[in-house]
């Protein structure tokens, strides 16, 4: 299936270099007026000083309203991140907010952008390698084998699986009170209300995005061909249900989380909906931030190709995605359909080496940071995605977040690397500066009083 699609996310911030938000808190005193100690004038005068403070507290919120709140909370509701704002393959891809996609070209990005920003598997060998545990061809027969797993300890998963391979465990979403979640269910308790569907019609030349009926979808989602099918990908349904929300459990192995530590408001949402009709499909992507991905199959049936690091040259990923979230992140979203390759325009995706696996209804599926991975559809399929920063991301998901330009490098404390994964998080943390932090704040206030007046 031929694929890709046109990148007209809501790009805040699209180089570091062209940093719209300077680093410069909004409590912080204005100083560049020039005014010195001795040029003291009726300005200076403390009232003077805190309406200009106020003005300029106001121009910053409006700046951020119109520029980015604005068109983000229009956008977010049909915003997915791996497929809104196009360069997602399979298919997948498109303009968060518009209703019609385009294909487009895929670019490869020229030796000045790669050197100035890796890509993120290159980084995630890099950091192996410093870890002692890099990915060689000696173990790669090892790595395109995905083991299903119950019982599993946390010592044996974190030393054999985490950050190393993918792996199924067997025995976590049975325990889910989601698991009694299918068709019915959601027709029974939801079927007037909206989520977001994506449509695609005619080998990928026709893809469009939409609020829809749950009640209209699942009247069409149990169809679906190779080249027409739909794909309900909601990041909000579940986390603005609290009672969806509570029926999912817990994944033992992955209780630690470093994202719990970030303020709410720059959070990513925790548990997307993905509920597709046999032969809808994800692109081919890396996770926002690299980071650890977690995919609990509800019912149905999804098969998968992932990819171990180090791959990346052969996905043709352009250089200037991005996610388009407040706290930015470089979005590494393939035009390559790897589960109908075009190989006439994408032949370097040939040459790479991917393990295969079906997941069914009840298996949870981990996919390591660094991974690039494609999900497809066997059959109409329930999901529901997750994620974490834990020991075995969190090196990667600080790399996106600095790369992407939210902290600059040299702000960290010079023994930053001697910190505990922990403390590293945390200092970092407290590098965000206060416009991303307002500005997430803004949007999800924006967002959620979009869906309430929608409810
Ligand atoms: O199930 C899907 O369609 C893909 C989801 C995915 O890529 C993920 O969970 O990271």
């Amino acid at each position: 299936m031929e694929d890709s699609a046109e990148d007209s996310s809501p790009v805040l911030v699209h180089r570091r270099r062209h940093l719209r938000f300077p680093h410069r808190r909004l409590d912080q005193p204005e100083d560049s007026k020039g005014s010195g100690q001795n040029d003291r004038s009726v300005l200076d005068h403390p009232w003077f000083r805190s309406f200009d403070h106020l003005c300029l507290q106001l121009r910053q919120v409006c700046l951020i309203f119109l520029t980015a709140v604005l068109p983000l909370s229009l956008s977010v509701i049909s915003m997915i991140w791996y497929n809104g704002g196009g360069g997602g393959g399979g298919g997948g891809g498109g303009a968060a907010g518009s209703d019609q996609y385009k294909l487009s070209k895929a670019v490869t990005p020229d030796e000045d952008q790669v050197e100035d920003e890796l890509y993120a598997t290159e980084n995630y060998v890099a950091l192996r390698q410093e870890a002692g545990t890099v990915v060689s061809q000696e173990n790669l027969d090892f790595l395109l084998v995905v083991d299903r797993r119950h019982n599993l300890s946390y010592e044996e998963f974190i030393a054999v699986y985490d950050g190393k391979r993918p792996v199924i465990l067997t025995d976590v979403v049975p325990d889910w009170a989601a698991s009694r979640w299918s068709r019915d269910f959601f027709l029974e308790n939801y079927a007037n209300d909206s989520a977001v569907v994506k449509t695609v019609d005619g080998n990928g030349s026709s893809i469009s995005s939409a609020s829809t009926r749950l009640a209209d979808f699942a009247a069409e989602s149990s169809r679906g061909q190779p080249e027409r099918w739909m794909y309900l990908e909601d990041e909000l349904f579940i986390p603005t249900r609290p009672e969806l929300r509570a029926d999912l459990g817990e994944v033992e192995v992955l209780g630690e989380d470093f994202f719990q530590l970030f303020p709410k408001a720059v959070q990513p949402w925790d548990a997307l909906l993905l509920w597709g009709s046999p032969s809808s499909r994800s692109p081919l992507h890396i996770d926002p931030y690299n980071w650890t991905g977690i995919n609990a199959v509800i019912s149905g049936r999804k098969k998968w190709k992932l990819f171990p690091p180090g791959q990346d040259h052969l996905f043709y990923i352009t250089a200037d995605q991005r996610c388009g979230f407040p706290l930015d992140c470089i979005k590494y979203n393939s035009p390559v359909d790897a589960f109908s390759p075009n190989n006439t325009r994408y032949p370097d995706v040939q040459q790479a080496e991917f393990a295969e696996v079906d997941q069914v209804a009840g298996e949870l599926l981990v996919i390591p940071t660094g991974w690039f991975h494609q999900a497809y559809n066997m059959e109409e399929t329930i999901a529901v995605s997750r994620q974490v920063m834990n020991t075995n991301s969190y090196r990667e998901v600080m790399e996106e977040i600095i790369k992407a330009g939210n902290v600059q490098r040299a702000e960290l404390p010079p023994n930053f690397a001697q910190l505990s994964p922990r403390l590293q998080v945390q200092t970092l943390v407290d590098l965000f500066p206060g416009e991303i932090l307002e500005k997430g704040r803004l949007l999800t206030e924006a967002v959620l009083g979009q869906i309430n007046s929608l409810l």
